[in-house]
This record gives C-alpha cells, structure tokens and sequence, in this order.
C-alpha cells in the first residue's frame, strides 16, 4: 500500500486526549529546554576525582621510556598511570567490537596521533590536566602509514606488529556478489562506465564529546559506570569479560546522551582507564574528553576509496555494477559492525535497481590515523553504498545522454517483484519506488526546473539539479546471522501497568536525541489505549533495563519498537481475560476498543484498560489461572531487515566566479513504513539532510603527510550552521514492512544516507558546461574550481 496522506490515527481516550500514533510533542524536551537535562558530564559524586589522558603527539613512534615523576610530584596528584603499569595487570590490551584488539594505553608503540599513552589521576581536572604536560615520553618516530593506497606497498612500514606474524597492513579481505557472472555480463553491455570515487574520512562529532563517571565499590564489589554509550547492555558484558569484573556486579548507566551519532558505540580507552583509575584510587573517577581529543581520536566515519563500474544496454536498462574498495580502518580495527559483516551493510550497493549481476571485492587497511569507521549516521556503510550506486547512475546518464530521473525510474524493482531478492543476497522486505520518485519530482517541479536551468545555461549560469534515491537495510538484525562479538542483535522489552492504569516502559536501546520517551509511549498507547503522558519509559539502565544490543543501525524501530508493540498486545491479552471476569461474558464475545474491551453487540457493557489495571492489582477473584498484577516482558529477534527508501531532489546554484555552492532548494520523500510520529520523523530527517550538506561540501577529517591531523578542531573541521541549509521541503509515502508488527521501518539515518550523492549529483549536473563527471567530496570552493578548470584533484 502506498499512499501520500497523513495517518492521522489518533484517537481520544476518556478525558479527550489523543493517544496513539501523530504528531505529539516530545516528552523530554521541557526537561531539555530547561536546562534539566543529566548528562554523564553532570555526574558529581562525592570525593570523586578527574582523569585526563596524555596523548601521543605523532602519528608512528615507538615508545622508548616514560618518566611520571615530575607528573606524580604535582599538585593534586593521586596517581599517574601507563601502558606498562596496565601490562602487569593484563589491561593494557582490550578487545574491539571487530575482533581486534586495541591498545588502552600504548606499550610498545603509537600508532595514531591522539593515541593514549598515560594518563593522571588528579583532584579536580586542571591538576590532572596541567600533570599531563610534566609526563616525559621519549619517543622514537617512525615513518607513518597516511594514505591507505601507501599501507598495501610492500615496503610500507608494517603498523601492527603487536599482532604476531603481521608483516604488513593488510586488515580484512572481503566480496560478496558473483565475480564470474558479473564479468560476463559486462562483457556483453552496450556500455560501461567507471568512475574513482573518495568518500572522504568525516566525522560524527556530537555536541556532547565522549566520557565516563567510574564508582567502584570495593565493599560491594559493584562497578557503576555512568557513560556515553549508544549500547549500555553489550559494553556492561564486554567490561564483564575484559576487566573479569562479574556482570552483576556491573551496571552500566548511559544517561542524558547529547547527541551520538555512531560515536558513542565503539568502547573507548578512556572508558577502561577511569574503570581502571576508580579501582585503584577507590574513588569515583571522572573522564571526560574535551573537542580536540573527540575528533582526533575517537570513531570517524567512511573513508572509503572506491572504484564504481556500471554495465548498461545502450537504452539505458542496467545490467550490473561492480566495485572495488580500499577500506582505511585507521589503526586498530574498532569498528562495530556483525561479526558476518566486516564491511557493515555495504553488500546493498546494487541501490534500488532491478540488474543481473553485481560483484564487490575490498580490502581493508591498516593506517597511522584513528580507528572507527562506522559511524555518522551511515546505517552499517550503507551511506557508502548509496553514494556509489546514485553516483555511477549518475555517471552512467550522463554518458547516455539520458535524464538521470528516467533513467532510475527505467530500472527500479518493481512493487510486484518484492520481497526482492539482491545479487548480493540481500532479502529487500517491501518497497514501491516510483510514486516516493514522482512524488519527489512533482514537488519539486522537476520539468520546470529543467526548463529554468536551460535558460540559466544560456545566459552563463550554474545551475544544477541532483537526484538520488535510495533503499537502505536497517534493523540488525536476525540473531541467527547477526551477532556483535557473540551477543545476538535482538532486544528485550517490559511493560508494567500499575494499579491505577499508568504505565513504564523499560527499552534495551537508549535514545541520544531521537525522542525514544515520546515515540515508544506512542507505540505502547497505540497497542492498549494508555496515553503517552501516563507511560513512562525508562532506558539507559542495565539494572533496570532487559538486556539488548543498543541503538545504531536505525535499528530501535525495527527491532525494540516491535518489541514493544508485541509486549503491549501481549498485556492486553491478558487484559481481555481480566476483562472477560469482570463482564461475565466470555473472552470471544469482547472486541477491543480502543483502550477499553466491550461487550459484542451491547456497547453499552465495557471496562476501560485502567479499570482492568486496578482490578489485575486489587481485591476480588480473578479469571481461573490468571495471576495479579499487569505486566509482561520479551525478547523480540527480527526475521528479516527493514527497507525504507527514499526519493531526494537537489537544486544546486554555484558562483561562476567564486565557485561558491548554494544549496537552493532541497525535497526529501521518505518511505519509513508505519510512520509513528511524523514530526520526529522530519526531525531526524532534518538533521540528517544538514549531515549531507556537511559532508558534501565542507566535511573532512585530513592529514599531513606525517599523520598530523588536520581537522581536530571546529574551526577547521567545519560543520554546517543554519546559514548553509535551506529550508527542507520534505514528502513521504508509506510502504508498511511485512514483518514488522506496526509496520514501521527505520528512519534515524535515511537523509545521511540520501542526501551526499543528490548534493553531489547536483553540483556535477550544475558543472557540466565544463565537462565534469565527477569530483570528490567536500566539494569546497577551491575544489569546485579545480574541477571547473579540469583538474579534479581527489583528496
Ligand atoms: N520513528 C517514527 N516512525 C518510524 C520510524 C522512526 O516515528 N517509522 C521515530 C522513532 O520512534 C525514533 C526516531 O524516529 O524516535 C528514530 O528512529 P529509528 O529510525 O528507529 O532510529 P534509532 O532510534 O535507532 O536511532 C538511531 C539513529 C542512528 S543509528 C544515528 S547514527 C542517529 C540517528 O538515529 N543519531 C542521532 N538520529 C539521531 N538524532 C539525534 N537527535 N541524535 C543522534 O545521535
Ligand atoms: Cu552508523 S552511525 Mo548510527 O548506526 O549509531
């Protein structure tokens, strides 16, 4: 079912309030808006002391020796660790979500600049912090590994010699597709394209940076960790397995969480210092990285060097695309992603296109820069995917002379063929693309803009419009071939309703920003008629909290928002036969209403949910073999992945003397399934598009040729503001998910995903009076004009 109208389900409860699925504001902004708000940074225990980290100045060096003395005589000074200190207790090393290994605090060698090598134990941050510059490290500086084209060479410095036997910087070999059949059909194509494409290293940067409060108590033998963590379940068994702490005797609590955006997943060295630091000094220990150190060290996103070929009939039918990757993983391979999948979800790069044949082959390197890699929003790498596929669709209509809009339209999988299965093995649930595509073009005006933009061409003007569409793959995931380190992808959820009918919800996943106390009361008041104001949900918690992966991947939707659907309808199952004591009918002659169950053909003879609750808790029998109380609990493994997709228009206007790109106009129709809360939904989507005007024209993370980063603070790594973005028309359509219990898809990534390749698409389309088909991103003036006078330079 597709349609362009609003579902506006809302319906009313006793006292007139809606409830349900609609737009409603979000539940925690007045705590948000006044300041109210308790993030990890507003943690203050008592006594509790503040650990900062010395870190590497260069991008490769051995270590020769470390002199804490002069560190450990300062003021306010209680202990001053490292890599060594770390080693005689086991801890130097930790396991990486990937199944590396990365160092705490460095032993033998630094591999990245920003790399921990010590760090201090002070009475309050500026001690600890002016400590750091006392720590004497001699270092012996070795050539570094920058670009990963260099680390494959045969005599590129090998950067991992911790791992035994490692001879070079070779990471991970990965393909998937069939190579064979793919060959034969470009063999036969009328055309072929290819084209080098650079999606540059950027990175997530939220406006909370990462950090930890640890609170050991040696008494109890209990570790609290408040923390930064988009997954607060797998890191308590994580820390549980690496510091052999028992589990329960951990909790892990990711509070108010300013913004995540992939950051917050990996686990990070400063998390197991404070652990560290807490146990030693028996005191609660703060850590808590300021801007620089957030950007130079922790998880970046992308960098990806890729080789996109498309094969074509000569009218424009695809036929198959092939792809070649160089994937840099910086230092250490501490990307998260399944363990099934070393290049996240990459394997959808077949797009939204019904072809023959597809084959990608990678290799992933070691460099001297920081680990990370999934992360910003990317959906698994599927922004990699898509910006490959819209970008050699694009390469491809131009070569054909064909209009990139028709061209798409021409080859998507048709409604009829789902689910639909991808060259790459990639089992796409549900999807309707062309009218989420000519809904995007009727907004847009898509004819008339081509007409202005002819006329504008006439008169020496640059003017581009920039298509994409795109399908993504989220909600990792069936447990029986998804897994982080062991731990299956699927979520648990528990909802209790209290005597007098309100309600608490308790999610695995924890929201950074994404409205999760609004949205999952919704799905709950949808199921049993509760309204949202009377749920709360609690999240963030391990102690209070079933067990679950975590949100990334867009997967709290898909996988805990099902979860919570389920466990809804299976309290109210229970609350018919309740229901059905307190009627003295039987449990098929009640119908549910929302929110109350009535009797059959007498309207008049009904109980209301909170009825139902006081009497599941109150005085007075209960039907034979129902227990008191009205609660339930579960563990929801998906069957398959979500697919929502996405039609995005661009309209591009570049200063012919500046070079200078305004992005004039911007459509996004997306395609989320169920949609719960629509204005959360543009709020995501919002903030992803301005995500996409960052990447494309301002965004990266780059070194010098010594592996000194250049993008380590704001005022070089350059964010998008207010004055960059348009005002975003936004559209939708709803192709509901066949096995998801609401229907609903994710959404939380979609316009990060999307909108790179429409931008890019548009600023190429706008250059072509200069014969340009492609250049990379950020596409900033200077590179702009590079490739208006031919010489595209890729970063
Ligand atoms: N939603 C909805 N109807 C749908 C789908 C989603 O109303 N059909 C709502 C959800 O209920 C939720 C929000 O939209 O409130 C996002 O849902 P979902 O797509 O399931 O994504 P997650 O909640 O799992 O969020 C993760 C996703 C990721 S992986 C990144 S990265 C990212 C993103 O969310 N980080 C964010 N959006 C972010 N937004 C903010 N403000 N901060 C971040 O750190
Ligand atoms: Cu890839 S960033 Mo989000 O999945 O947390």
């Amino acid at each position: 079912m597709t349609t362009v109208h609003e579902r506006v389900d809302t319906f009313h409860d006793n006292d007139q309030k809606p409830v349900g699925y609609g737009r409603m504001l979000r539940k925690e902004d007045p705590r948000f808006v006044r300041g109210r708000g308790r993030f990890v940074d507003d943690v203050r225990l008592p006594g509790m002391l503040h650990l900062a980290i010395l870190r590497s100045p260069v991008a490769h060096a051995r270590i020769l020796s470390i002199d804490t003395s002069a560190a450990e005589a300062s003021p306010g000074v209680k202990a001053v660790v490292t890599g060594a200190m770390l080693a005689e207790q086991g801890l130097a090393w930790m396991p990486t979500l990937s199944n590396d290994v990365q160092a705490v605090l460095a032993t033998d060698k630094v591999r990245f600049q920003g790399q921990e090598v010590a760090f201090v134990v002070a009475e309050d941050g500026y001690a600890a912090r002016d400590a750091l510059e006392l720590i004497d490290v001699e270092y012996d500086v070795l050539d570094p590994v920058v670009d990963a084209r260099r680390a494959l060479e045969p005599d590129a410095p090998v950067i991992r010699d911790d791992l035994e036997g490692k001879t070079d910087n070779h990471c991970f070999d990965w393909e998937t597709g069939d190579e064979a059949a793919t060959a034969a059909v470009f063999a036969r194509a009328d055309v072929v394209v290819s084209q080098d494409l650079v999606y540059p290293r950027v990175h997530p940067a939220p406006m909370e940076t990462c950090g930890a409060v640890a609170d050991f108590d040696a008494v109890e033998g209990k570790l609290r960790l408040w923390s930064t963590t988009q997954a607060p379940h797998a890191h308590r068994t994580l820390y549980a397995l690496v510091a052999g702490i028992p589990e329960h005797k951990i909790q892990v609590i990711s509070p108010d969480i300013g913004g995540g955006f992939g950051n917050k997943v990996p686990i990070y060295p400063g998390y197991v210092c404070a652990i560290v630091a807490s146990i030693v000094t028996g005191k609660p220990v703060k850590w808590m990285e300021d801007r620089f150190e957030n950007l130079i060290s922790t998880g970046f996103a992308r960098d990806y060097i890729m080789r996109g070929e498309i094969a074509a009939t000569r009218d424009g039918q695809i036929l198959a695309i092939r792809t070649n990757v160089l994937a840099d993983h910086g230092a250490f391979n501490g990307t998260a992603a399944p363990v099934k999948y070393p290049a996240g979800f990459f394997g959808v790069f077949t797009g939204s296109y019904d072809i023959e044949a597809a084959y990608c082959k990678m290799t992933a390197v070691f460099t001297n820069k920081a680990p990370g890699g999934v992360a910003y929003a990317c959906s698994f790498r599927i922004t990699e995917a898509v910006y490959l596929v819209e970008r050699i669709v694009d390469c491809l209509a131009d070569e054909l002379g064909m209009d990139p809009a028709e061209l798409r339209l021409k080859n998507f999988i048709r409604p009829e063929q789902f689910p639909y299965t991808t060259k790459t093995g990639w089992v796409y649930d549900s999807g309707d693309y062309e009218p989420t595509m000519r809904l995007a073009m009727e907004m847009a005006g898509y004819a008339d803009l081509r007409r202005e933009q002819q006329e504008k061409r006439a008169r020496g003007e640059l003017m581009g419009i920039g298509i994409a569409f795109f399908t993504e793959a989220v909600g990792a995931g069936p447990r029986k071939d998804m897994d982080i380190l062991g731990l299956g992808m699927a979520d648990g959820c528990e909802l209790r309703v209290h005597p007098t009918g309100k309600a608490v919800v308790r999610l695995s996943v924890q929201s950074q920003g994404q409205g999760h106390e609004t949205t999952f009361a919704q799905i709950i008041a949808e199921e049993i008629g509760i309204p949202p104001d009377d749920i709360d949900v609690l999240h963030g918690d391990t102690d209070n909290t079933p067990f679950g992966l975590g949100t990334y991947g867009s997967r709290s939707t898909p996988v805990s928002g099902a979860a919570a659907a389920l466990v809804a309808r299976k309290v109210r199952d229970k609350a018919r036969i309740i229901a059905s004591g307190m009627l003295e009918v039987s449990v098929a002659d009640l119908e549910w209403d929302k929110g109350s169950f009535r009797v059959k053909g007498d309207p008049g003879k009904s109980v209301t949910i909170q009825d139902i609750a006081m009497r599941a808790h109150g005085a007075g029998d209960l039907p034979e073999g129902i227990e008191g109380g009205l609660e339930a609990q579960i563990c929801y493994n998906p069957s398959n992945l979500t697919y929502p997709h996405g039609a995005y228009i661009c309209v591009v206007d570049i200063d012919p003397g500046t070079a200078q790109v305004k992005v004039r106009r911007f459509i996004a129709v997306d395609d989320c399934g169920t949609r719960i809360n629509p204005m959360i939904i543009e709020g995501q989507v919002h903030g992803g598009l301005a995500d996409g005007v960052g990447m494309a024209l301002m965004e990266m993370i780059a070194f010098d040729e010594d592996g000194n980063c250049l993008g380590a603070s704001l005022m070089d790594y350059l964010l998008p503001t207010a004055l960059e973005v348009p005002d975003w028309e936004t559209g939708f359509t709803v192709t509901p998910s066949p096995h998801h219990p609401i229907g609903a898809k994710g959404v939380g990534e979609s316009a990060t995903v999307g909108s790179p390749p429409a931008i890019v698409n548009a600023i190429v389309d706008a250059l072509e009076p200069f014969g340009v088909r492609h250049a990379d991103m950020p596409l900033t003036p200077s590179r702009v004009w590079d490739a208006m006078r031919g010489n595209a330079r890729p970063p």
